[in-house]
C-alpha cells in the first residue's frame, strides 16, 4: 500500500499526479475488499465509486466544500481517504467507525445517513446555509440510480433547480439499485447511457476531453457544444435541464482524468449542474462484477473463493418469502410488493412464479403503501414487504391510505428489532411503537418460523384492517421444549400463575424463556408471557399479570409509546398493585455492534434479564 500510506487527509492526495491517482484507486480497491472481506459490509457500490470519490477529494477543499452521500454506503473510500484509513479495519464493529457517514465521527461526513434518497434536499439545505452565511463553498449530492427512484429526490431536485449557485449533483448510474433498477426512469437513464445517438455524442466529448489538455474554458466549451449535440440529436432537452439543472454526460466514472476535468470544469458553474457517470458496480472484484446484487452487503467472506464459502441457513425472510408463494397459490388476489428490496425479503421466488402480482415500485416506501392502499381498494389483498426501519418512511401512508381507508392489507415487517452492524439507521426499533397508536391494525409479532407462518395466514386470510406481521432479522433461536406455541394472542411457558411474572414478545421470549428456567431452578415461581398479537392486547392476558406480585416487561423497541408502557397502563387501569419494572429501549439511538452485542448493551439478552429479575426479586417476595 504505498501510495495509500502517505494519505492522511485529502490534502495529501493532491500532491499526487494522475498515473499516482490511477495507481491508489488499486490500492483502495483491494483494501476495501479484504476490509468487507473480514467485516462484511457494502462491497460492490463501495468499489463502484473509487475513482469518482478520488476525483471529488482531489478537486475539491474538503471538509470546507461539502459532499453528501445518498445511503452512504458507498462512503468507504471517502473514509479512508479522510483520515480514516487505519480504522477502517474496525468499520461496522462495535466501537469502530459507522458503515455509512456521521458527522459526529468525522467532519469530512457533512450529513448522517443510511435511507436513500435525502442527499440532494440535505445537500441543497447546506448549500443555502452556506449562501445565507455568506460562504462560497461548493457542495455536491453523490445519489445513485437506485436512490432517484425515491420521490424525495425529486423533491430536492424541484426546488435545487432555483438555486442561483454552484450545486453538483453526482449521478452514479450503475442501472442497479440492489436488484437491477426499475421503473421509467431508469429506462431513460438506460436509453441515455446505451442509445446509439449517445454513444456518438459521447465519443464527442471523451474526443474534447482528450483533445484538451488544459482545464478551463476550452473544456467547458467542449462540454456545452457535446451537450448542445446529445442535445440535438435525442432530445429536446433532458429532464434534469426541464427541472433547471444544467446536464453534463454521460461520462464514464471510472476515467479519473475525465473525471477531474469535469469536476473542475463544472465548479465554476454558479448554477446547480447535474453530472452523470456511468459506473460498475463491483469494479475490480470478478465475483461482485458478475454478481452485483449479492455483493451489495454481504457478510465477512473468503475474499478468493467470494460468497460461495458462506452456508447461510434458513432466516426469518426465507419462511416469509416460502409462506406468501404458498399463500398466493391458494388466495388469487394476494400481491406482494417490495421497494426495492427483492432479495432481502426473499421474494424472488414469488416474482417468478406470479410476475403479474408481484411489484418492485423502487426505492419508494411511501408509493408501496399507498399503492398497496389502492390495490387493496381495487379487490386485491395486498402484501407489502418492507425493512422496519424503511416502513419509517410510510407512516402517514399506513394512516391515510391504509388504515382510514379501512382496506385489508398487511405489512410484512421485517428486520424488527435490532439489526446490528447497520447502526442507528437501521435499527427497526420504532415500528410497535409507532403502529401501536393507530387504529384499524393489528400487530403480530411471531418469535419462530411456524409462528410466523401461522400469524401471516392469519392475516392474509382472517384479520380485517391493516395487519401487521413483524420479525427480526436472522434465525429463530431457543424454542423450550415443553413450550408449545398455540397461536393464540398470547401463551404462558412455565407456570401459569407464577408470583413473578416475566412479559415480553417476539425473538426475547428466546432469552426470557432461558432466563426463566434458570430463576426457576433458584426455586422462585416464574412464568413467561409470551405475546403474539401485541395489539389490540387480549383482554386475557391481564389476569396472569394482575395475580403475580411482580411483572418485568422486557421489549426490544423503543420504551417510550411501545407495547410495554402500554401493557402496564392498561395494568394500572386494572387496579394492580404489585411491582412493575419495564426494560426496551431508552431514549437513545444503538450504534453498530453485532446484533448479540447491541442486545447485552440494552440489558436486553438472557444474563440481563436474568440478573435483573434476580435483583428485583427480593424486594417483592418473602
Ligand atoms: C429508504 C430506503 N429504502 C431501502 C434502502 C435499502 N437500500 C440500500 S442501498 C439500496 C440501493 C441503492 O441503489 P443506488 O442508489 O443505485 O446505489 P448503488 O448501490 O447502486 O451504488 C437500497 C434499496 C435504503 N437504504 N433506504
Amino acid at each position: 500500500m504505498a501510495l495509500l500510506d502517505k494519505i492522511d487527509s485529502p490534502q495529501d492526495l493532491k500532491k499526487l499526479s494522475l498515473p499516482e491517482l490511477e495507481n491508489l484507486c488499486g490500492e483502495i480497491r483491494q483494501l476495501i475488499i479484504q476490509t468487507v472481506g473480514n467485516n462484511g459490509g457494502h462491497l460492490a457500490s463501495n468499489l463502484g465509486v473509487v475513482e469518482l470519490t478520488v476525483a471529488l477529494h482531489y478537486v475539491l477543499d474538503l471538509p470546507e466544500d461539502k459532499i453528501v452521500w445518498d445511503v452512504g454506503h458507498q462512503a468507504y473510500t471517502h473514509k479512508i481517504l479522510s483520515g480514516r484509513r487505519e480504522q477502517i479495519k474496525t468499520i461496522r464493529q462495535k466501537d469502530g467507525i459507522s458503515g455509512f457517514p456521521r458527522p459526529q465521527e468525522s467532519p469530512y461526513d457533512a450529513f448522517a445517513v443510511g435511507h436513500a434518497s435525502t442527499s440532494i434536499s440535505a445537500a441543497l439545505g447546506i448549500a443555502k446555509a452556506s449562501q445565507l452565511m455568506g460562504k462560497d463553498n461548493k457542495v455536491v449530492a453523490v445519489i445513485g440510480d437506485g436512490a432517484l427512484t425515491g420521490g424525495l429526490a425529486y423533491e430536492g431536485l424541484n426546488n435545487a433547480g432555483r438555486l442561483h449557485r454552484n450545486f453538483i449533483v453526482i449521478l452514479n448510474d450503475n442501472g442497479m439499485s440492489i436488484s437491477p433498477n426499475v421503473g421509467n426512469i431508469a429506462r431513460y437513464l438506460a436509453h441515455m447511457r446505451a442509445g446509439q445517438p449517445y454513444l456518438n455524442a459521447k465519443g464527442n466529448i471523451e474526443r474534447a476531453l482528450e483533445n484538451i489538455p488544459v482545464i478551463g474554458e476550452p473544456i467547458q466549451n467542449g462540454l456545452r457544444n457535446a451537450k448542445k449535440k446529445v442535445k440535438n440529436l435525442i432530445y429536446n432537452s433532458t429532464i434534469f435541464e426541464d427541472l433547471g439543472f444544467m446536464y453534463y454526460g454521460p461520462f464514464d466514472g471510472h476515467d479519473l482524468r475525465t473525471l477531474i476535468n469535469v469536476l473542475r470544469t463544472v465548479s465554476s458553474f454558479s448554477r446547480p449542474i447535474l453530472i452523470h457517470l456511468h459506473t460498475s458496480k463491483g469494479k475490480g472484484y470478478t465475483f461482485a462484477e458478475d454478481n452485483p446484487d449479492a455483493f451489495h452487503g454481504v457478510p465477512a467472506f473468503d475474499v478468493q473463493k467470494g460468497l460461495s464459502s458462506n452456508v447461510k441457513g434458513e432466516s426469518f425472510s426465507d419462511v416469509f418469502g416460502k409462506a406468501i408463494c404458498q399463500f398466493a397459490r391458494q388466495e388469487k388476489r394476494l400481491c406482494a410488493i417490495t421497494a426495492a428490496m427483492q432479495i432481502g425479503t426473499c421474494l424472488t421466488r414469488f416474482r417468478q412464479l406470479y410476475p403479474t402480482r408481484f411489484f418492485d415500485v423502487g426505492i419508494a416506501e411511501e408509493h408501496a403503501v399507498t399503492f398497496a392502499g389502492g390495490l387493496a381498494a381495487g379487490g386485491m389483498i395486498p402484501v407489502c414487504a418492507i425493512y422496519s426501519t424503511f416502513l419509517q418512511r410510510g407512516y402517514d401512508q399506513i394512516i391515510h391510505d391504509a388504515a382510514i381507508q379501512q382496506v385489508k392489507m398487511v405489512l410484512a415487517i421485517d428486520r424488527a428489532g435490532i439489526v446490528g452492524e447497520d447502526g442507528e439507521t437501521h435499527q427497526g426499533v420504532f415500528d410497535a411503537a409507532f403502529l401501536n397508536g393507530i387504529p384499524n391494525v393489528t400487530i403480530y409479532a411471531p418469535a419462530y418460523y411456524d409462528e410466523l407462518q401461522h400469524f401471516l395466514q392469519q392475516a392474509i386470510f382472517e384479520t380485517p384492517g391493516v395487519s401487521a406481521v413483524r420479525y427480526p432479522r436472522g434465525k429463530s433461536l431457543y424454542r423450550p421444549n415443553a413450550h408449545v406455541s398455540n397461536c393464540k394472542a398470547y401463551s404462558l411457558y412455565m407456570e401459569s400463575n407464577p408470583k413473578v411474572l416475566l412479559i415480553t414478545y417476539g425473538r426475547l421470549f428466546s432469552f426470557t424463556a432461558k432466563a426463566c428456567e434458570r430463576l426457576h431452578e433458584l426455586g422462585l415461581s416464574v412464568g413467561v408471557l409470551k405475546l403474539n398479537r401485541i395489539k389490540p392486547l387480549d383482554e386475557g392476558i391481564f389476569a396472569p399479570a394482575l395475580n403475580a406480585q411482580a411483572v418485568y416487561f422486557f421489549e426490544e423497541g423503543i420504551e417510550m409509546g411501545g407495547i410495554g408502557e402500554h401493557f402496564i397502563a392498561c395494568l394500572m387501569n386494572r387496579g394492580y398493585q404489585g411491582r412493575v419494572f419495564l426494560r426496551g429501549i431508552g431514549d437513545q439511538f444503538i450504534k453498530h455492534a453485532s446484533m448479540a452485542q447491541c442486545l447485552e448493551e440494552l440489558g436486553l439478552d438472557e444474563e440481563s434479564i436474568y440478573q435483573a429479575v434476580k435483583c428485583g426479586e427480593g424486594e417483592t417476595h418473602d
